[in-house]
């Protein structure tokens, strides 16, 4: 009898393996992820402990059977190998029928595997790899490279002598929805929340300048951030240079008042950003939202941030409001990933990026090829 371990980047890889070695009569003894990280890229594999009475049946019969009276201790088992053999005979004492079950199941196994190497073969070779190494490299959270990766190998098209650049960003921009910017078909409140620091209020002065100076709309600037020394001065400063009247909230109940003193195409509401364990700011931000009547809710986030902060701070901001997100400092980030990966597993509207210090200028609409080439070239 022989037993042996095959090792592959799935478990069905591995059975593939066993079955060209040992053939189709090779009995599943053991399977499951791989101890060893041999795998370097993909560091886990998959392995299957396989068992064939291949070459002399003989065999079979020298194989240990564990006394029934007295149980198998770890010191007894000195090997995986042995507890395979151990295994193979208890194997041989099911019943045929329940045996040739659980080959059948096997080769159905195969059969499917068989179909999807078919597919994999129009894949430039190793491309997938390449694309996984890629991401890591770029900060992408291993699970999404991983994700990203195999996604590749599962795709029917393989655009020939596409590079590999164009490859990694075919793949994200495929998993990235259309730009959701602010819509001014009619007027419009816009609330802007997110950590302190993250731009609020300088993507605020952006916005501002855009929408009065090359959209020509009346533009409102409310803040509610009175809880800083300056934070007025520093948003009055642009409301002066823009030319926007902008007008100070000490409560939200102040902000209807406010908006009926200054009808506006477009109102900007700016808050003060505090920690997102600030219960009493989660409040006030649901409070502002309804007192405003806000048709969009703005989350900056910048895209220093590591992901999981990112997706974790987001969902606290945003609570249950219909969010959109504007990533901020994409200049400052060395890589995109962290950024991309947020987006990826948060799934929700991306309006903005932004990618300077720079009023007017550095704000653009975040279009999926933007973000895409963000992570494959490191540009924009
Ligand atoms: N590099 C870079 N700096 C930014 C960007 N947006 C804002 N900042 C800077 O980040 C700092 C905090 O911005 P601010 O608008 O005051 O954040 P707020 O506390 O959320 O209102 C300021 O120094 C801004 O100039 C950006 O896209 N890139
Ligand atoms: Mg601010």
């Amino acid at each position: 009898m022989i037993v042996k371990r095959y090792t592959g980047k799935t478990a069905e890889e591995a059975l593939v393996l066993a079955k060209w070695e040992l053939g189709e009569d090779a009995i599943i003894l053991s399977s499951g992820k791989a101890r060893d990280r041999w795998w370097k890229l993909w560091e886990t594999g998959y392995q299957v402990l396989v068992a064939t009475d291949y070459p002399s049946s003989k065999e079979r019969t020298t194989a240990r059977v564990p006394d029934s009276e007295s149980p198998s201790t770890p010191a007894m088992v000195s090997s995986l190998e042995e507890t395979a053999v151990t295994a193979y005979a208890a194997t041989n004492a099911l019943a045929t029928d329940e045996r040739s079950l659980e080959l059948s199941q096997v080769l159905d196994l195969l059969k499917g595997l068989d179909r999807r190497l078919d597919r994999i073969e129009g894949i430039p070779s190793g491309r997938a790899e390449e694309v996984y190494a890629w991401l890591i490299q770029e900060e992408v959270a291993e699970t999404w490279a991983r994700r990203l990766a195999h996604e590749l190998v599962d795709t029917d098209e393989a655009p020939e002598e596409e590079t590999l650049e164009e490859t990694v960003a075919r793949i994200i921009g495929a998993h990235l929805a259309p730009p959701a910017p602010i819509s001014i078909a009619e007027p419009t409140v816009v609330v802007l929340i997110g950590p302190t620091g993250s731009g609020k209020t300088t993507t605020i002065a952006k916005l501002a300048a855009y929408f009065h100076l090359e959209q020509k709309k009346s533009v409102l600037l409310i803040t509610t951030d009175t809880y800083r020394v300056a934070a007025v001065e520093h948003i009055k400063t642009y409301a002066e240079i823009l030319g926007v009247p902008l007008e100070v909230a000490m409560r939200p109940q102040d902000i209807p008042g406010i908006q009926k003193k200054h009808p506006a195409d477009v109102v900007l509401i700016d808050t003060a950003g505090h920690s997102v364990n600030h219960g009493l700011y989660m409040a006030e931000i649901q409070t502002i939202v309804q007192y405003a009547k806000a048709r969009e809710v703005i989350l900056t986030l910048p895209a220093t941030m590591g992901p999981t902060t990112m997706v974790e701070t987001a969902h606290r901001l945003a609570q249950d409001l219909p969010v959109k997100l504007c990533i901020t400092k994409v200049d400052e980030a060395h890589h995109g990933g962290a950024a991309v990966s947020a987006l990826l597993s948060l799934g929700w509207p991306l309006a903005y990026i932004t990618d300077g210090q720079g009023v007017p200028d550095d704000i653009r609409v975040a279009f999926p090829d933007t973000v895409a080439q963000w992570i494959a070239k490191g540009v924009f």
